[in-house]
């Protein structure tokens, strides 16, 4: 049976992402969605993209991919932080037209499954949620908004409320492990932070990761690898 197959972040991790690519022994059938957040911070954001288009994998836009492309598209060049300027001189034209494909989110209504970068305020109608919040979400604050972790230390995760339905499977928010809730599941173990690329398969829950081979970013957040 063809299988659905999300990846999490990836962030330039081009030989990781190739070794779990392997790792899957896809067939042609499956189908690969990757999370968002394919380029910045690590070794090859233009090898990740080669990847993407080599194995015909499609890809939900992340925060990083958004700020790349407004800054093209909208002259919004003081959005960009000094990692994206490195991924700027890598990217092709082809890159560039990779990147201009990826949606805000992917349902499926067979399983009623959706794959998004960051997540979805819980209690509110996802589908018309903006792209901001769903690329950026990682907690809900004190006043019920969306909010980075970083800026809401003590706030819960957006996932501890979200109680479905749709199931949503995400990224973004780094950890060790993946964080599994009954509405949903979050696959972004850090790789780039020397942690694992972690692939999940839709139809059997199964997971397949691989571990990174070095840190190549810190995180204050993720302890690097002994
Ligand atoms: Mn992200």
């Amino acid at each position: 049976m063809p299988r659905t197959i999300a990846i999490g972040d990836v962030h330039g991790c081009a030989d990781e992402f190739e070794e779990l690519l392997n790792a899957l022994e896809l067939d042609p059938d499956d189908r690969v969605v990757q999370l968002g957040d394919l380029v910045n911070r690590g070794p090859s954001s233009h090898g990740v993209l080669e990847l993407v288009r080599e194995y015909k994998i499609e890809s939900i836009i992340g925060n990083h991919e958004l700020r790349l492309l407004r800054a093209k598209h909208e002259g919004r060049k003081d959005l960009l932080k000094d990692y994206d300027k490195t991924t700027i001189k890598e990217l092709s034209e082809e890159d560039w037209d990779y990147l201009d494909t990826m949606p805000k989110f992917e349902y499926g209504p067979t399983r009623d499954v959706v794959m998004v970068h960051g997540g979805f305020v819980p209690g509110q109608p996802w589908q018309s949620q903006d792209v901001d919040t769903i690329t950026s979400i990682q907690v809900v604050d004190k006043k019920g908004n969306p909010a980075k972790r970083s800026d809401a230390p003590n706030a819960n995760p957006w996932a501890d409320t979200w109680v479905g339905e749709p199931f949503v499977i995400y990224g973004h928010t780094p950890r060790p492990n993946v964080l599994e809730r009954p509405g949903s599941i979050g696959i972004d173990t850090g790789c780039v932070y020397g942690g694992h690329l972690t692939a999940y398969v839709v139809e059997d829950k199964s997971l397949v990761q691989v571990r990174a081979r070095k840190a190549y970013a810190h995180s204050k957040r993720l302890p690097d690898p002994v």
